[in-house]
Formats: structure tokens, C-alpha cells, sequence
């Protein structure tokens, strides 16, 4: 049974209605965006179906080994949104540069930074992926955006989400009026209202993080995720592990059931800690939306979204999700607990 007949594109007019001096640009923004999605989601659901899973042969900016969907997932974004008359630049996890809108379409004065599929090493067996988005204001004057454009910091962002390509299809928003799910529904082909502002629970019964690594992380995170695993903790209930490996799952699930994801920085040269996480197409934009579901995200000595950017592939340490359970971390962080 439908729980909603509110689609997207309704809400963000009535959304739009609120703002006196809203122009329309970005719910058309959001809206075009929303068709590069539906596309995704069709190409991913066909996934080993067609000729699509896989490696380009490439590796992209990171040194990664490019999959055929990461790919296709970004020409998508780029097609989708070069034309709409919105955006004076792009900027994408898989492409070194700053990206300019085509010299034959108007230009506009908003920047979209995206994360085309995160997640992607689980698309060939079958784990759910997700596209991660940020938007942000141009702020250099010209027609054209540039790196200064895209390199604020995230608490200056405009809009933020993602969309989960998983059992169901859903897309979480905010644009700093809390934050939205909706749900595709195949049968109409439209994303329907599901999950109206969430609220992330205060405390939740679950961490997630990548415990392969434990013999690389700092003293403090090593103690934390002890003390998380002690049969007294959170008054005796104890708390799971789930960790699919995919952030955007990881983060959606946290969001609506409660607890923490955290990707900290890691030690295999104790002088050289790695972080892994991109802070403007994972962090900045999924801080944008715990914050606004009441949540928190910290890099453990800093909160995420008041980190001014220094480079567009910048990588930073992560710890988001139930306000509480990041206060704890900081605790350990911090020395207050050990
Ligand atoms: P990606 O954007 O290239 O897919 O990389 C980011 C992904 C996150 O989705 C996930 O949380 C993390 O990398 C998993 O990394 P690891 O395999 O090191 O645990
Ligand atoms: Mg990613």
C-alpha cells in the first residue's frame, strides 16, 4: 500500500513557496537531478544483465581501478545537469579537475559536487550503492565557476543528499529545512514521500566501521570500539556491528535506526595516518544532513562542516551519526575517557 502520493517534485515546489525570493533555479536543480538518479537506478538494477559490471581499465584520480558503472554513473550526472541553465561547474569524485558548464549552455550560479556511485567495489555482487551530492552557492564573480567555488566549507552548503539504490530505491535531501526520504516507486516511475523529517535517534545500538583494520588505528579508537564490544556497554544491551561497505547504506540505515559510522584515519606508518573518506563528495554532504536529523559528524578533533577545503579530492577521518555516540568517541578522542 502507497503511504504517500506527495512526489518530489510537489514537495519541492511547496518547499519553494516558503522562500519569497526563491527564483525556481533549484527546485529545477533538484528535480533535473532526480532524472539523473531514476537513470542510474535503471542502469544498476540491469547490472549483470548487460555488458555493464566490471572495470573501464582505467584508474581515476584517486588510483582506484574505474568500474563500468562508476563511469557511466558520472557521464550520467554530467549529461543530466550541464544543460539546465543552474550550475557554472561541477566537480566529481572520479574526475581531477574542475568541471565547466559546455561553452553552448547558459550558465548558472549554482555548483553541484558528486560522488557518482559510492560504494561501487559491492555493484558485482549485488550490495547496495548510492550517488552522494552536495550544492553549493558560486561565490566568485564571472559566468563560469571556479576551484575557489567549490573549495567552502560544508556548513555554507545550500542542499545535500543521496540516493540509495538498494532493496528500494531512495532519495534523502536537505536543504537546511530538515531533512526528506522518498521512495521510488517503479510502478509510476516517481519518488514518492516516504520518511518526512527525520530525526536520527540520540543513541543507537549500533557501530559501524571497517574492523579489519583495528591493527592501524590510533589508541583512542581502539579503546573506544573496546568499550563499545564491553558486555556492560549502553547499560548491558550491547551494541552490533553492521558494516556493508558501502558508505551511503551504512550512513542511511544509522540515520533511521540509530548509531555510528566511522572511518578514522588509519596507521600502517605510525608518522603517515591515512584518512580515506573525500571530504566534499562523502563528508561535507552526509554532515550536512546529520546535522540537520539532529545528528553530528567530526573528523574526531573537528566538527566536518566547518573545515575550510584545501584540495577538491581532500580526505579526512569520519565519525557520524547519533549525536551521543560521537560525543562518546570524542570523549576518547579528546582524553575525557579511556
Ligand atoms: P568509493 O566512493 O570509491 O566507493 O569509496 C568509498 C567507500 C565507502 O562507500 C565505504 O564506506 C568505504 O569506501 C569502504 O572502504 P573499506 O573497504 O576500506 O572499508
Ligand atoms: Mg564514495
Amino acid at each position: 500500500m502507497r503511504t504517500s502520493s506527495l512526489t518530489i517534485g510537489r514537495h519541492l515546489v511547496e518547499q519553494e513557496r516558503k522562500v519569497p525570493e526563491a527564483t525556481g533555479d533549484f527546485t529545477a536543480l533538484l528535480w533535473d537531478l532526480t532524472i539523473a538518479f531514476k537513470i542510474i537506478n535503471h542502469e544498476v538494477n540491469k547490472a549483470g544483465l548487460v555488458d555493464i559490471l566490471g572495470w573501464t581499465g582505467d584508474r581515476n584520480v584517486h588510483g582506484e581501478k574505474v568500474r563500468k558503472l562508476d563511469q557511466f554513473a558520472h557521464e550520467t550526472i554530467f549529461k543530466a545537469m550541464d544543460h539546465g541553465g543552474h550550475l557554472c561547474a561541477m566537480a566529481s569524485e572520479e574526475e581531477p579537475r574542475v568541471m565547466l558548464i559546455p561553452g553552448k549552455f547558459k550558465k548558472g550560479r549554482y555548483v553541484l559536487l558528486f560522488d557518482p556511485l559510492d560504494g561501487s567495489s559491492n555493484i558485482d555482487v549485488n550490495v547496495s550503492v548510492g550517488t552522494i551530492f552536495s550544492i553549493l552557492r558560486k561565490r566568485t564573480p564571472g559566468p563560469d565557476g571556479t576551484l575557489e567555488d567549490c573549495l567552502q566549507p560544508g556548513c555554507e552548503q545550500v542542499a545535500a543528499g543521496y540516493c540509495v539504490y538498494g532493496s528500494s530505491t531512495i532519495m534523502v535531501y536537505t536543504s537546511g529545512h530538515g531533512v526528506h526520504g522518498f521512495t521510488l516507486d517503479p510502478n509510476i516511475g516517481e519518488f514518492l514521500l516516504s520518511h518526512p523529517d527525520i530525526r536520527i535517534p540520540r543513541r543507537g545500538g549500533t557501530y559501524s566501521i571497517n574492523e579489519g583494520y583495528s591493527g592501524t588505528w590510533d589508541e583512542p579508537t581502539r579503546r573506544y570500539i573496546e568499550n563499545l564490544k564491553s558486555p556492560q556497554a549502553r547499560g548491558g544491551k550491547g551494541y552490533s556491528m553492521r558494516y556493508v561497505g558501502s558508505l551511503v547504506a551504512d550512513f542511511h540505515r544509522n540515520l533511521l535506526v540509530g548509531g555510528v559510522f566511522l572511518y578514522p584515519a588509519t596507521y600502517k606508518d605510525p608518522n603517515k595516518p591515512k584518512p580515506k573518506l573525500r571530504l566534499l563528495y562523502e563528508a561535507n554532504p552526509l554532515a550536512f544532513v546529520i546535522e540537520q536529523a539532529g545528528g553530528k559528524a567530526s573528523t574526531g578533533r573537528r566538527r566536518i562542516l566547518d573545515i575550510e577545503p584545501q584540495s577538491l579530492h581532500q580526505r579526512v577521518p569520519l565519525v557520524i551519526g547519533s549525536p551521543e555516540e560521537v560525543d562518546l568517541y570524542l570523549n576518547y578522542a579528546s582524553g575525557k575517557e579511556s
